[in-house]
């Protein structure tokens, strides 16, 4: 307790008003703290420029290394992001993440949040509060809640008040973050393990140095530190800090005031997700264990003959010849027969995903490993000068590409072309690209604790060489694997994505395992490996909700579960809700029995059938909801909070039900031997997706869902929405066949009768579809005409896609959730001119569903007209 008792010590000499659960860290000892005293205050109009120099004797303890004297610069991003970076001034050239961030445009910024600094002479403290309540959404305060040393960074920032945290990834944890220390480093950590934040050492594969917060009041702000080291979060009752080993102190607050404003604000920095082929947003098989391709084939064949749409199959590493990249095992995988194959399947309207490692065989033999010595691409041993660092991957002695250097995007992209000249994939699964090591560092040689001679006085979670590449290895022009280790897997999928959409010219699809922030901007995201078990069901939500706020909406867990064996209930109960994921993608290990939708029984069997075409009967829906978030940021597999940020009921039971987008309320199974349950429902209007059965909630605004196997899961669409349907999705084998699929239009009325929505239609594949606004933006609404009849709009809001023939030709019907009254007449106006329609009307009035058939007419979703429909003769 003596440090604890040294840290109350000043903070009572300072007259800090701070309790202790402010610090949230009790393992710095004091006398390293190092209090730096601001020698000079610039105020300009882009922000505020502090320097500050150590004021007293610096411990030397530890081995510690301290920074005299600090810069920091403070600016105004936009009027709701600020950020706070701060240097050695006298050494500019610390490592920093080569990044581009948005830097803001001071000219036409009016903050919404006030910077308050200490003055010159007092210690270095700075204050940013929100302009509308005083809240505290950055402070610090050097004398107790600061260090700034050569490899042991640390900054506590503490609010005035308690705050609920979440995000802080990559781990397997609860939605909202228990108090707790938590590590940040790329890490392929076997059997994700749940973390708790106790003892730092359940981090996994990417890191994500980002968090949002929600006070008592609702109010939700964000912190992103923009810092690739190994690192701790501590996340305290009233405070977030962040201790690191190297780097700088960037910093960027987010205002908010709603969850969702944060989510914005902070895609706004680090960039908007990728917009994906439309085929990536279908149905997906995979499993490591299709040992050979008569094996595969029959994988692909059951799809047909048990009428099940598949967009895309996977191959893991089975097909490699010793797992080489690259390369087809001459037995199990003859290449020219699987070329064959892949080229009739893409007639079939299906794609083929391969995965590729990032270990690369030192084999002299290998010519993949023999140009890239001869180009000099791979990461460079600490110890033996000019050589290749080696580790141990699947296929042995492997080496690393070295993303840094620029020749290595030129071999790569090489390696990639020939690849596809050899065998059609149509994206690609990077794995392992933590990037992963089988044993601690270099073959031959055992790291030592003091990296590269030089010292860590800190380490978060293990050692940081475990499973890793060594951390004394080194890039190009001298970048230590120490400081860009967490980089790896972005910079790899980064590369990756432009031989699609630079070469190629199409929308790249790319499967990542390790990320960073921006990895989103080119990448797509699974949760990696875990049991196939109940709890990893319900925790698979959080993960997809947690790589929603850093920015990477195609996310998805392996669905039925990776290592271990399903069983037929959680298979269905997991198909259920993995249909629903954006990526879509059943994946299986070696060891475990097969998963596919026809493994077990007609239970499974009709579950995944119903559960997969329930997907493509929303596909629209889905497409739009991503595009949105390419086009604007935020996350379309959210919490139901942050829908209804004012209801913390939602966010105590955060994986018991999510939103799609912010029309469609899904209430999962997550629990074994259930067949129904009580769940709680928002206040608001909602209707069954599928009956238009008006949700009646009890007092506690719960009601009973019956949630029956075979079935699909319960969805529920809000009232004031207009979610579009296909009507293909029963009939076609893949998203391809479903372009020509009719519309019928689910209207949910709210209380003021009203409903709006919206899809975007464009080519699915185009990369430039956004920067060449190559798309069609269309928005419906249902509303009040007259006394006697309501209308439905169609308004294309931008025209920039231009539908071929017989794509998503015509609204075939229009369905009305809410509806007191049967129609009677329905009239189409555009251009000024009236026409009755002869269409057939059905009304349930007692659950006040109306049908209306429209479909002996063609009436284009995308041009603009109304339906007027009457209510009386
Ligand atoms: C900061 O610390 C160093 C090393 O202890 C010392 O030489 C230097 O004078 C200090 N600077 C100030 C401004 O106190
Ligand atoms: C502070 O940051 C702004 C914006 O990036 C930059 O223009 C300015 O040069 C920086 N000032 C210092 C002292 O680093
Ligand atoms: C929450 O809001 C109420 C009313 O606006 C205010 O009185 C209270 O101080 C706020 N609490 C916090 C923690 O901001
Ligand atoms: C192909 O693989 C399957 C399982 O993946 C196995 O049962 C079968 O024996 C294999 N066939 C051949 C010819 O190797
Ligand atoms: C580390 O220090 C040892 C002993 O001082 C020296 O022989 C070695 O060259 C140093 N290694 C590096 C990478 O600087
Ligand atoms: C959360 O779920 C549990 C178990 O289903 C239930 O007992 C509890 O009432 C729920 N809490 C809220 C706030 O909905
Ligand atoms: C409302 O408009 C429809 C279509 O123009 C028309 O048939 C109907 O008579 C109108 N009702 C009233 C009350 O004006
Ligand atoms: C779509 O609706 C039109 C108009 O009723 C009809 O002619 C066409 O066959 C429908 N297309 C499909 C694929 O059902
Ligand atoms: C969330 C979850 O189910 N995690 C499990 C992953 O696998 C390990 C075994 O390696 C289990 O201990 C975890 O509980």
């Amino acid at each position: 307790m003596a440090n604890l008792h040294a840290l109350i010590t000043l903070v009572v000499l300072f007259g800090s008003t701070f309790a202790w659960d402010f610090l949230g860290y009790d393992d710095i000892d004091a006398a390293t703290l190092n209090p730096y005293q601001i020698t000079s205050v610039v105020t300009n109009s882009y922000g505020v420029v502090v320097l500050a120099q150590n004021a007293t004797a610096l411990s030397t303890k530890n081995n510690e290394d301290p920074i005299e004297s600090l810069t920091v610069n403070i600016t105004y991003i936009t009027s709701q992001t600020f950020r706070v970076k701060i240097t050695d001034t006298n050494n500019p050239k610390r490592w920093q993440v080569p990044y581009a961030v948005q830097n803001g445009n001071a000219a036409a910024i009016i903050p919404l949040y006030k910077v308050v600094v200490g003055q010159v002479g007092s210690p270095l403290t700075i204050q940013i509060t929100r302009n509308s309540d005083s809240k505290n959404l950055f402070y610090i305060n050097s004398y107790t809640t600061f260090m700034y040393n050569d490899k042991d960074i640390f900054f506590t920032n503490s609010f005035n008040y308690a705050v609920k945290v979440m995000g802080l990834g990559e781990r397997v944890s609860t939605f909202v973050l228990s108090p707790g220390t938590y590590t940040l480093w790329a890490q392929d950590r076997g059997g994700s393990p749940v973390d708790y934040g106790a003892d730092g050492k359940e981090n996994l594969y990417s890191s994500q140095p980002f968090y949002i917060a929600i006070d008592n009041n609702y109010t939700a702000h964000g912190g992103f530190f923009l810092n690739s080291n190994a690192m701790s979060a501590i996340v305290a009752k009233k405070s977030v800090g962040f201790r690191t080993t190297g780097g700088i102190i960037d910093y960027f607050g987010f205002l908010g005031p709603e969850p969702e404003d944060v989510l914005l604000q902070y895609h706004n920095v680090i960039g908007y997700p990728t917009l994906v082929p439309y085929w990536a947003l279908g149905w997906h098989q995979s499993r490591w264990g299709y040992q050979n391709l008569t094996y595969l084939q029959g994988i692909v064949n059951n799809y047909i003959t048990n009428n099940i749409p598949l967009d895309v199959i996977w191959t893991d590493i089975d097909y490699m010849n010793k797992f080489y990249d690259f390369t087809f095992d001459p037995v199990n995988y003859p290449q020219v027969t699987f070329t064959k194959w892949v080229q009739s399947l893409q007639l079939l309207g299906k794609h083929w995903v391969p995965i590729v490692d990032c270990g690369i065989p030192n084999d002299n033999t290998y010519s993949v490993y023999t140009s890239g010595v001869a180009s000099n691409v791979f990461i460079q041993s600490a110890y033996v000068v000019n050589t290749p660092t080696v580790g141990q991957v699947w296929p042995g002695n492997s080496v690393y590409p070295d993303w840094f250097n620029p020749a290595t995007s030129n071999w790569w992209l090489n390696q990639l072309k020939s690849f596809q000249s050899t065998i059609p994939f149509s994206g690609l699964w990077l794995d392992m690209n933590e990037a992963s090591n089988f044993i601690t560092g270099e073959v031959g040689h055992t790291p030592p604790s003091i990296i590269n001679n030089l010292t860590m006085p800190y380490t978060p979670g293990d050692d940081i060489n475990t499973k890793t590449i060594d951390v004394a290895s080194t890039h190009y022009s001298g970048i230590l694997e120490y400081d860009a280790h967490s980089l790896f897997g972005s910079m790899e999928a980064a590369i990756t994505n432009s031989y699609f959409t630079n070469t190629l010219k199409t929308r790249a699809f790319i499967l990542t395992r390790s990320s960073f922030p921006g990895s989103g901007r080119v990448a797509s995201k699974w949760t990696g490996d875990n049991y196939s078990s109940w709890s990893y069901l319900q925790y698979s939500i959080t993960g997809i909700f947690d790589f929603g706020l850093y920015g990477i909406s195609h996310g998805g867990a392996d669905i039925c579960g990776f290592f271990g064996n399903t069983n037929e209930e959680l298979c269905s109960r997991w198909m259920q809700l993995g249909t629903l994921y954006p990526f879509s993608r059943n994946h299986n290990s070696y060891n475990s029995i097969p998963q596919e939708p026809w493994a077990f029984g007609e239970t499974l069997l009709q579950t995944s059938s119903l559960s997969i075409r329930n997907r493509y009967s929303i596909f629209l829906y889905i497409s739009t909801g991503m595009f949105l978030t390419s086009l604007n940021g935020g996350a379309f597999f959210r919490p139901t909070f942050f829908d209804y940020p004012s209801d913390f009921n939602l966010l105590n039971n955060a994986t018991a039900h999510f939103m799609l987008g912010d029309s469609i309320l899904v209430h999962p199974c997550i629990w074994p031997g259930v067949t129904g349950t009580d769940s709680y429902f928002p206040y608001d209007i909602y209707y069954d997706f599928f009956s238009g059965i008006f949700v009646q909630t009890n007092y506690d605004n719960n009601m009973y869902i019956d949630m029956p196997l075979p079935g699909v899961i319960p969805m529920h669409i809000r009232g004031g929405r207009i979610v579009p349907t296909l009507d293909s999705a029963n009939s076609v084998q893949n998203l391809q066949s479903l372009r020509s699929s009719n519309i019928t239009m689910v209207v949910a009325l709210n209380g003021n009768l009203q409903a709006f929505g919206t899809i975007v239609f464009d080519d699915g594949l185009s990369a430039n579809t956004i920067s060449s606004t190559l798309y069609t933006q269309v928005q419906y609404n249902y509303n009040y005409f007259n006394e006697t009849a309501d209308v439905f709009v169609v308004n294309p809001l931008t025209t920039g896609y231009t539908r071929p023939t017989g794509e998503f030709p015509s609204i075939s019907n229009i369905v009305i959730y809410g509806c007191a009254v049967g129609p009677q007449k329905i009239y189409k106006l555009a251009g000024g001119v009236l026409t009755p329609l002869n269409a057939y009307f059905l009304w349930d009035p007692y659950n006040g569903i109306c049908r209306i058939y429209l479909g002996l007419y063609i009436l284009p979703p995308d041009q603009p007209y109304q339906l007027i429909i009457n209510y009386f003769n």
